[in-house]
C-alpha cells in the first residue's frame, strides 16, 4: 500500500491535518490508536483563540463551532478577597471562543471521513516508523482485526501522536533537542455535573494556591485547584474539593458556587517541552508530539492547530505545485510561536502559583503583578495581547 502521506494521531493537529490534504485531494491515511467514540469524547481543552478559529474557518472546519461555541469578552481575577475584571475584548478587539474539544475533534472526524471521504483507521496497535531519513519513508501498524503487520509507504509522515506517542520518539536523540521545564506543581483537574457559577472564566489566585472555573456547557463546568505535584485524586473526595473551591474562589460579592457531581478527577503534573527541529527527515511532528504547553495558559490545543494549519498547507503546496518553502520554513515558524506561548506559561505560572509559594517576597510580588495589569493601560493591553493569542488567522 503507498499513500503521499501517512499523518499520525488523530487529535486536533492530525485531523486538521488530514482535512486539508483531502480538500486539495491529496491521498492519506490517519492512523489512530484509540476508538472513533474514545476520541469523540475524551475531555480536554476548551477556549480556542479567535486566530484559531479563523483557521478553521478558512479551511471550511469551523461550522459545528461557530454554531455551537461560546463567544466571550473578559475574565475575572479574585485575589485579596476582591474580584477583578478584566475586559480584554475592550482592549484588543478580538474575543476567546469556548468549544469543547470533544466537539471539535468530533466535527474534525465527521468532515474528515464521511463528507470528505478520507481513509482513517482506528484501533491499530504498535505503530512504528520506518526509513524515515530515506525518499521511501513508511508506517507499520498491528492490524487490530487481523492482528498481522501492515505497512503502508510513503512520502512523507505527519507525526501527530501527541506527548504519548511514538513520532517523537522515532528521532534519535543525537537529532533533536529536547527543553523541559517542569513546574514543580499539580493541578488537580476536575469536571463538575454542575452550570457554571459565574458569567466569564474565573482565576483565584489565593494563599492556599491557584483555583479555576471555566463553563464548558450549561451543564458542565471545569474546575482547576493547584496541589502537589503526583497527588493522589484519591485524597479529593466530593466535600474537600468543593470547600477549597469555595476559599480559593470566595471575594466580594462573587456568585455562591453551584455544586455538582464530580464526573472527571485527575491530577496533573505542570510540565513543558519543545523538541527542535520539529523536523527529522520526512517525518514532520505537530502539536503536543513536539511541544507541551501545560493548561496553565490554555494554549495546546491552539499550538496544535497553528502547526497543522502550516504543515497541512506546506504539504499541499510541495505535493500539487512542487513548491518546497512551506515545508522548509515548517520548523522555523511553528517553534517561534511555541516559544512565544512557552514564554507565556512560565509569566503566567508566575502569576497563578506565587502567592502560594510560602516565599513572602515571591508571593507580594506576585501581588503587585496582578495588581498592575488594573492600574497600568499598557500592562493590561500586553497581557490580553498574550493571553488572546497571535492575531494573524493562518
Ligand atoms: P492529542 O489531542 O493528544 O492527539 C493525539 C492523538 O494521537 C493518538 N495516539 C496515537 N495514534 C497512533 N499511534 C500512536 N502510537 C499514538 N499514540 C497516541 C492519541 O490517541 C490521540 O488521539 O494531540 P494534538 O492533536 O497535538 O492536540 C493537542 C491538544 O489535545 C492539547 O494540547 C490540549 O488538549 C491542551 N489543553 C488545552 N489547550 C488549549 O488550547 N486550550 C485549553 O483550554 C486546554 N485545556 C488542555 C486543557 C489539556 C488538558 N489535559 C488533559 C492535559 C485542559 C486539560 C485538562
Amino acid at each position: 500500500e503507498r499513500r503521499p502521506v501517512v499523518v499520525v494521531g488523530a487529535g486536533p493537529a492530525g485531523l486538521t491535518v488530514g482535512n486539508i490534504l483531502r480538500a486539495a485531494a491529496v491521498d492519506c491515511v490517519v492512523l489512530e490508536t484509540e476508538s472513533r467514540e474514545f476520541i469523540e469524547t475524551r475531555p480536554r481543552a476548551g477556549v480556542i483563540e479567535e486566530g484559531a478559529v479563523r483557521g478553521l474557518e478558512r479551511r471550511g472546519l469551523a461550522a459545528g463551532l461557530l454554531a455551537r461555541a461560546q463567544v466571550h469578552d473578559e475574565c475575572e481575577f479574585r485575589f485579596g478577597g476582591e474580584r477583578y475584571r478584566f475586559r480584554y475584548h475592550e482592549l484588543t478587539g478580538r474575543h476567546h471562543y469556548v468549544y469543547p474539544q470533544p466537539l471539535l475533534v468530533t466535527d474534525l472526524v465527521r468532515e474528515y471521513a464521511d463528507v470528505r471521504g478520507g481513509d482513517i483507521r482506528f484501533g491499530v496497535r504498535e505503530v512504528r516508523l520506518h526509513d524515515l531519513e530515506t525518499d521511501r519513508p513508511s508506517v507499520s501498524y498491528l492490524c487490530p482485526e487481523t492482528g498481522e503487520r501492515r505497512v503502508v509507504h510513503c512520502d512523507f509522515v505527519a507525526g501527530c501522536d501527541g506527548a504519548r506517542g511514538v513520532s517523537r520518539e522515532a528521532v534519535p536523540a543525537r537529532r533533536a533537542r529536547l527543553a523541559r521545564r517542569d513546574y514543580g506543581i499539580g493541578w488537580l483537574a476536575l469536571l463538575a455535573e454542575a452550570p457554571p457559577s459565574a458569567d466569564c472564566v474565573v482565576f483565584g489566585v489565593h494563599p492556599r494556591g491557584f483555583a479555576g472555573h471555566m463553563a464548558r456547557s450549561p451543564e458542565v463546568t471545569r474546575y482547576y485547584l493547584q496541589c502537589a505535584p503526583g497527588d493522589d485524586p484519591e485524597n479529593w473526595p466530593h466535600e474537600r474539593v468543593w470547600a477549597e473551591l469555595r476559599a480559593r474562589l470566595g471575594a466580594a460579592g462573587a456568585r455562591p458556587l453551584a455544586e455538582g457531581r464530580l464526573i472527571e478527577k485527575r491530577v496533573l503534573d505542570m510540565h513543558n517541552y519543545v523538541v527542535s527541529s520539529m523536523v527529522f527527515g520526512r517525518l514532520f511532528l505537530a502539536g503536543d508530539a513536539a511541544h507541551l504547553t501545560a493548561p496553565i495558559a490554555a494554549k495546546g490545543m491552539n499550538l496544535a492547530l497553528h502547526d497543522a494549519f502550516l504543515l497541512g498547507d506546506a504539504l499541499v503546496a510541495f505535493i500539487t505545485g512542487g513548491d518546497p518553502d512551506g515545508l522548509a520554513g515548517y520548523s522555523a515558524a511553528g517553534l517561534r510561536r511555541a516559544w512565544d506561548y512557552q514564554e507565556f506559561s512560565e509569566w503566567l505560572s508566575g502569576i497563578y502559583h506565587g502567592t502560594a509559594s510560602g516565599d513572602p517576597y515571591h508571593a507580594a510580588t506576585t501581588l503587585a503583578r496582578l495588581r498592575r495589569l488594573f492600574t497600568s493601560p499598557a500592562a493590561a493591553r500586553a497581557f490580553a495581547e498574550q493571553y488572546l493569542g497571535a492575531a494573524d488567522a493562518c
